[in-house]
């Protein structure tokens, strides 16, 4: 009975730590790091940041315009994860739909966990609702706000179809809201069910080597 114990242990830390690698650049939006700075806040304490704009380290900017928020802001706007987070609705709050992208290398018929955390403001400033999309499969994430400055975090799966891919978060409905909070996004590999049982089956034979 002891062994048993020792395998399933060993087989949850191996697949924690393949949990834990985030793929992407800075997935939390922050500047840096030094000696890069490419936040220059406004008199508003934020920046706000047209199409294609590469300024936040790892990221390009798509479709309108984008706010880049330090957590000390006119609005009281704060991160939830470090310092930096971003307003997709940007600061008119009209027009397309502002977004943000980044590729990075995937392995086809791999499955990838996204995890991100919505942010929504206040209740007159509307509901947030954003789309994801990478390899060609999207989904879309609301949340309401009932109080003030509430981070909602979401997961989503997708399967990879090439050496890379592009993963996009944008605006689902640019003309609804006056917020559409986004940080601290995760992207981790999704361990194959043959993978771990590879994992404990491997750790089952060592402990049984070890024993003889
Ligand atoms: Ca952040």
């Amino acid at each position: 009975m002891k062994h048993l114990v020792v395998v399933v242990i060993s087989a949850t830390t191996l697949m924690g730590t393949v949990s834990q690698a985030n793929l992407l650049t800075n997935g939390s939006f922050e500047d840096g790091p030094a000696p890069t700075v490419n936040f220059i806040p406004d008199t508003f304490g934020g920046m706000q940041l047209n199409t294609a704009s590469t300024a936040i380290p790892g990221w390009t900017v798509t479709g309108d315009q984008i706010a880049w928020l330090h957590t000390t802001n006119f609005w009281g706007i704060t991160a939830s994860d470090q310092t930096k987070s971003l307003d997709l609705t940007g600061y008119n709050n009209t027009g397309s739909a502002g977004g943000i992208e980044q590729t990075f290398a995937t392995v086809a018929s791999q499955q990838y966990l996204v995890q991100f955390d919505i942010g929504a403001q206040q209740p007159s400033w509307g509901s947030t609702d954003i789309i994801v999309s990478a390899a060609s499969q999207s989904a879309t994430f609301q949340a309401t706000p009932t109080g003030t400055q509430q981070w909602t975090t979401k997961s989503w799966i997708f399967t990879a179809n090439s050496a890379f891919t592009t993963l996009n978060f944008s605006e689902n409905n640019p003309s609804q809201t006056l917020y559409n909070g986004l940080d601290n996004a995760i992207v981790t590999a999704v361990p194959e069910p043959a993978s771990i049982l590879g994992l404990v089956l491997g750790g089952a034979y060592l402990v049984r080597r070890r024993r003889n």
